[in-house]
Order: C-alpha cells, then structure tokens, then sequence
C-alpha cells in the first residue's frame, strides 16, 4: 500500500463505530455462500462498520413488526454506505483489492465485530455495543492490504439470563440459537406454519422479526439512538395491509406471501 492507513481517514469514522480486524481469524470458518468467491484473493484484513438502527421508543408504538425492519431494507441503506466506502479505498490505494459484504457474507460479522473491539457477543448471539446496544446491523469490507488491529478494551456481557429466560420458544441455550426454533427465523418461514408456530404469532402480535431477547437485555436500557438519518425517513412502524407492501422494506425479501400469512395468522389483516 502506497498510503499508510488510518482508521481516522475512513468515510463516515465520525459516525458510525468502525473497527478492524484481522482475516487469519477469520478464515477458518466462512459460511458457505454464494458470495464466498467474492472474497479477495490473499485477504489479510477486515475493516468492520456498524450501523446502529435504534430509533427511540416514538419509533415504535404500535408497533406490529420488529424494529429491525422500521426502516427499509438494511442490507440496501448499510450497502450503500458500504459501496461508498470501497469507492473511496480503491481510490485512495490502488494497489489493493476491497469488497464489502453485510448480512449475505461468508464471515460470522458477529465474530468479526467482536475480534474489532467493537464489542462483545451477549448470551443473546449479539454483537453488544457499549454506546448503542445490540441494536446495530453489522457490514465489513475485505482486503488484501494488512492493516494494523488495535486492541480495544470493552465491557462485557453481564450474563444475567435475562435473555435466555425470556425467549418466547426457549431458542437460546448458552448463547447459541436453535435456528428451528428462534421466532424470528419462523416469521420468516416459506409455506404452512406448524400449529405451534401460528400461535406465537397470535400471541406475540409481532408479525415479522423479534426483539424480545434484545429489549430484555439491560445493555440495551440506556443506549444513544442511531445517527443514520435514511433509518428515519423510511421508518414505517407496521406492516396492516397490502397498501403498506413495497419492495423495500426488510421483509420484502420473502415476497408477499409470507408477510401477509403472518399477518393473517396474526388476526391483525384487514
Ligand atoms: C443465519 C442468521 C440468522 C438466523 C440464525 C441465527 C444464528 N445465530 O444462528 C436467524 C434467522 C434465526 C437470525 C435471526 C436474527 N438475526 Co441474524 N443472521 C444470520 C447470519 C446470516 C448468519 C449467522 C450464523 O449463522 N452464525 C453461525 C452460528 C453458528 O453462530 P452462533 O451460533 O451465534 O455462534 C458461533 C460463532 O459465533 C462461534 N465463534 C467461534 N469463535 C468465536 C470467537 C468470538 C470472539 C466470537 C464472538 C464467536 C466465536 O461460536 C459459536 C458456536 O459455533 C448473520 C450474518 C452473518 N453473516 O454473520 C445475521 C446476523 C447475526 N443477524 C442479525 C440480526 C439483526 C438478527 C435478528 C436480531 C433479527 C430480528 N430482530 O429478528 C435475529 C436475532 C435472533 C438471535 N438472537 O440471534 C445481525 C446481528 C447484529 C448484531 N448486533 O449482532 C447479523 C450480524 C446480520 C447483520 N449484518 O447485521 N439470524
């Protein structure tokens, strides 16, 4: 690299907590995944972003969805901070290779953003924030370029179990999720639901996503709000009817169909 590196001369350094972390540790367990091959070939580092979505409780009354997708698709808006990101590296040092990734990545971004000092994962399986709580999407960039990583000391999670104890289909067990049985991943499920799925639907009223395990937790009771201003000017707390469906909001993924059962099940529609 022909310029030295300074985390500090990052795009958005100012706003959004940033960190780096080295790919040794990484590359032993990448997810299989189409994007996989997008990885650049001799990568040595990665630089990690988070994008903190909490908006403030206003945000969220009468809420039938969870809060992660109030505002349009995450993977579109931390993209784009992202994308602008790597226009700008690849201009600056020429000599290197970047790609980004968020969500849809090859890399445990949780482990990622905890090797980076960005935080620790609670017994929730979620990268905690010390400033804005476990409320905050996770992007990184990868490169060949060897960046220094800087150990940062963070607190930790206070294991209270709170998370644990509160999960409403006893998904958690020491801070590893039973993907069949997380509420969130079965909102999220194509086809019939089972029976046992429907009624945590109608109890619950939450019709595409879950907090509980993050609205639980006391790291998330005082925490500052998101500073991404394209959060809030999407921000749509519920999802009622057909007229509230485009294909940007964060569960437009799964197409209508999935939404609209929920919302059905849910007793909400119409
Ligand atoms: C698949 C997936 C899901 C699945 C399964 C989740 C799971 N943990 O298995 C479902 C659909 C259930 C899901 C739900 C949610 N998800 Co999700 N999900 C993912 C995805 C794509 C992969 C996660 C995964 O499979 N991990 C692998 C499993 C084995 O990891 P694990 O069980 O947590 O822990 C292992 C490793 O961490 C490992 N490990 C090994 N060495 C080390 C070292 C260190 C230092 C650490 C920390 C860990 C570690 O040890 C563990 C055991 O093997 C990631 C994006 C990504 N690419 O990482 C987003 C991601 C984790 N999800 C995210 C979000 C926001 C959610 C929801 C909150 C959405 C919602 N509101 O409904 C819920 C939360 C549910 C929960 N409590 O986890 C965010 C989390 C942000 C954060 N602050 O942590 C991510 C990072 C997406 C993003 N780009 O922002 N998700």
């Amino acid at each position: 690299m022909f310029k030295e590196f300074d985390i500090k001369d990052l795009p958005f350094y100012n706003m959004l907590p940033v960190g780096v972390c080295s790919f040794n540790d990484l590359k032993n367990n990448l997810f299989e995944c189409r994007a996989k091959n997008r990885i650049p070939k001799d990568a040595k580092s990665v630089i990690v972003y988070l994008f903190p979505y909490y908006l403030g409780e206003e945000y969220y009354k009468n809420s039938n969805i969870s809060k992660y997708a109030v505002p349009d698709d995450y993977h579109r808006i931390c993209g784009e901070y992202l994308e602008k990101t790597v226009l700008y590296l690849r201009e600056e040092y020429p000599g290197n290779t970047f790609e980004y990734f968020c969500d849809n990545s090859p890399i445990d971004e949780v482990k990622a953003a905890c090797l980076s000092g960005l935080g620790v994962k609670g017994e929730n399986s979620l990268l905690i924030n010390e400033i804005y709580g476990s409320f905050c999407f996770i992007g990184e960039i990868v490169t060949d370029s060897d960046i220094p990583v800087e150990k940062r000391e963070i607190a930790n999670c206070l294991k209270c179990g709170l998370c644990e104890k509160k999960c409403i289909n006893n998904a958690l067990k020491s801070g590893i999720v039973d993907e069949e049985r997380c509420f969130s991943a079965i909102t999220q499920k194509k086809g019939e639901l089972k029976e046992a799925e429907a009624e945590l639907i109608k109890i619950s009223k939450c019709i595409w996503g879950c907090d509980v395990c993050q609205d639980i937790c006391p790291m998330n009771k005082v925490i500052k709000t998101s500073p991404i201003k394209e959060f809030y000017e999407t921000a749509k707390s519920s999802y009622e009817s057909d007229t509230d469906y485009n294909e940007n909001r964060a569960f437009s993924w799964r197409k209508q169909d999935v939404i609209n059962r929920n919302l059905e099940i849910s007793g909400c529609k119409f």
